[in-house]
């Protein structure tokens, strides 16, 4: 029997509960993603028993060597993947990763200027409460009412106005590319320190299909988990000028001991990210996120912007009279998951929106491509429109879980190992 069911029968079922979902279901919000099983071996190690408090060389605790050579091996990679200087790979999340930002460079009550989290922002962007606006003096910038798309201009003219200290670009709701050279022009002229977080298009920058802020930004953030494909967690990229500043304010600043096991899942997936379609595999990110975008349009869905330069597009919702909300719940019943989302200059409030948030990373790395994008926007449209059909959902849910079927998330034995009694399951 496996241990963790002896030990633990009720987090061994939440578990088995929760691989089954995943299995089972089309995952479609933007931020999430499958580990390799590499991944998984790696975070599921010993090195979860280890204090490293420091970094690599330079610990306050003795016994590192082994999980140096993992940390060493992340950094490195992160480097060389993103022509970065210098990078932390310990912050425990992207908020965390833009914490220590802030703390290095800025003191509180500086100016954070950043786009508004209705328009697509992060909460750590300087939202009211968020760490990021209870500290710091929060201004923003949205996107233009018309095109829907930052308006440089308009940044500029703000920027100018609140005359801030730190300019954040990046967003979790923004379909398009972002113009990192211009929002440098900007951070230059008004003496503003400039953030680049790509926490949602690291992996499209990383496989040089989306433009790069490390030439222009003084700080990239990232996480690790969404379109990177790792574990859950955060990096941070600048140049030798701020290395020892930025270290200095992850640990010991905002961060005690580095998840040791996390930093080398970390290394992990950026080793997968140096080799053996990590390119293809972002391109099919992309080329999934047009099939699905342009079939939902053609059955008259308005998306936000008109398009996607990325792996994710908004759905305006307000002329099939349904709110986000309720979209997403008889979709999540139907076996596809997404989440509810405001858009731009949304008449309804964030707990209603008018708008979900459709991405392609996870469905991607299941190896699904433009076929099954046609056949999930049609499955998309039927539960959208007949809204009080439970059957028509329950149906759908049975074709979703024989696509899924196909398209199996783990291929080889591990999960099979840990869940003995899973593979029937699977798909039932
Ligand atoms: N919560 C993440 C997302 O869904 O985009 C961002 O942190």
């Amino acid at each position: 029997m496996n241990p963790l069911q002896t030990v633990d029968p009720q987090i061994f079922d939440a578990l088995r509960g929760e691989l089954h979902r995943q299995q089972v279901g089309l995952e479609l919000i933007a931020a999430e993603n499958y580990v390799s099983e590499a991944v998984l071996v790696a975070q599921g190690s010993v090195m979860t028993n280890k204090y490293a408090e420091g970094y690599p060389g330079k610990r306050y605790y003795a016994g590192c060597e082994f999980v140096d050579i993992a940390e060493r091996l992340a950094i490195e990679r992160a480097k060389q993947i993103f022509g970065a200087e210098h990078a932390n790979v310990q912050p425990h999340s992207g908020s965390q990763a833009n914490m220590a930002v802030y703390f290095a460079v800025l003191k509180p009550g500086d100016t954070i200027l950043a786009l508004d989290l209705a328009h697509g922002g992060h909460l750590s962007h300087g939202a009211a409460k968020s760490f990021s606006g209870k500290i710091f003096n929060s201004e923003s910038y949205g996107v233009d009412r018309d095109t829907e798309t930052l308006d440089m201009d308009a940044v500029r003219a703000i920027a100018r106005d609140c005359r801030p200290q730190m300019i954040v670009t990046g967003a979790s709701a923004y379909s398009r590319f972002i113009d990192y050279a211009a929002f440098a022009d900007i951070a230059r002229e008004v003496g503003a320190y400039l953030l680049a977080d790509i926490a949602h298009v690291a992996g499209m920058i990383a496989a040089g299909l989306h433009p790069s802020p490390v030439p222009h930004a003084d700080f990239v953030t990232a996480t690790t988990h969404k379109t990177m494909r790792g574990p859950r967690g955060g990096i941070i990229l600048c140049s030798k000028e701020y290395a020892a500043k930025i270290d200095s304010c992850i640990f010991p600043g905002i961060q005690g001991g580095p998840l040791m096991h996390t930093v080398a899942g970390k290394a992990v997936a950026l080793s997968e990210a140096l080799h053996g379609g990590f390119q293809e595999y972002q391109r099919q990110i992309l080329d999934n996120c047009q099939a699905l975008l342009g079939e939902l349009k053609r059955r008259g869905y308005r998306i936000v912007t008109g398009g996607s330069d990325n792996h994710l597009f908004l759905v305006d919702l307000r002329d099939q009279d349904i709110t986000g909300r309720l979209a997403c719940t008889l979709l999540d019943d139907a076996g596809i998951t997404l989440n509810q989302n405001l858009i731009p200059f949304d008449p309804r409030s964030a707990r209603e929106t008018s708008g979900i948030r459709i991405g392609t990373p996870a469905v991607t790395t299941r190896g699904m491509k433009e076929p099954q994008m046609v056949q999930i926007a049609d499955w998309i449209d039927q539960v959208l429109r007949h809204r009080d059909d439970a059957t028509l959902r329950q149906r759908i849910r049975a074709d979703v879980a024989e696509l899924c079927d196909a398209f199996p998330i783990y291929r080889n034995g591990l999960m099979a190992m840990l869940f003995s009694e899973l593979p029937q399951q699977v798909g039932a």
